[in-house]
């Protein structure tokens, strides 16, 4: 059994996905709920993963890509290949999504809160959106081929993509999806697992 610490509608969500889909049992816990939760952990972010061990140790898992990694690697599935270029281009898709495009979002989040003047800040959020939209048209290149970033069928990056896919219309800015984009943010985000994860975080689906 997993403890997932997560906040509602953030990249922790994903986790959640995927752990659904490996048929992993997990326990929530709102970070927010969590009163010295820098004790768990000291960067301040989530997600975070905890489970116990066969000697009965509690393992504490940080770092998303390196938690997902984690749990396709322990669990049986399709979304990360057991060797070869197809197991390294997934590997691929999921640092693109945590460690490139996450990063990108974010920075819509960090001038929301930081930049007060109305000029400045449009001009950021600007510069922000402009690289994002860079970024979704390398994912519509790589879509004509396949559905999937990971082929036929959706896998972990995919699932990253389309939680932080939702995060756009939070902010005054237009975010540019090619059709290929749609059609895949749309198929993953009505997974019956996307769904559900949604659903324990009190989270709407998208319209
Ligand atoms: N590199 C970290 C980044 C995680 C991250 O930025 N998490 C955000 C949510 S998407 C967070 O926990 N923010 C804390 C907060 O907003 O208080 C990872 O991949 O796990």
């Amino acid at each position: 059994m997993y403890t997932l610490y997560y906040l509602p509608d953030a990249c922790s969500l994903a986790t959640q996905v995927i752990l659904h889909e490996l048929k992993q049992p997990v326990s929530l816990i709102n970070m927010q709920d969590v009163p010295d939760f820098k004790a768990i952990n000291p960067v301040g972010s989530v997600p975070v993963l905890v489970n116990q061990d066969a000697n009965n140790r509690e393992n504490v898992r940080r770092e998303g890509a390196a938690i997902i990694l984690h749990l396709l690697n322990s669990h049986e599935n399709i979304m990360l290949p057991k060797s070869g270029l197809s197991r390294d281009r997934a590997i691929e898709n999921i640092m693109f999504a945590n460690a490139t495009m996450h990063p990108a979002y974010g920075r819509l989040f960090f001038i929301s809160q930081h930049i007060t003047d109305e000029n400045t800040q449009q001009q950021a959020y600007q510069a922000a959106t402009q690289a994002i939209n860079g970024l979704w048209h390398v994912v519509e290149l790589q879509l004509s081929q396949q559905d999937f970033l990971g082929g036929d069928a959706p896998g972990a990056a995919d699932i990253l993509l389309a939680v932080y896919a939702r995060w756009g219309g939070s902010f005054p800015v237009e975010i540019q999806l090619g059709t290929n984009t749609q059609k895949m943010l749309s198929a993953v985000q009505q997974m019956p697992n996307f769904l559900k994860a949604l659903q324990a975080e009190k989270v709407q689906a998208a319209a």
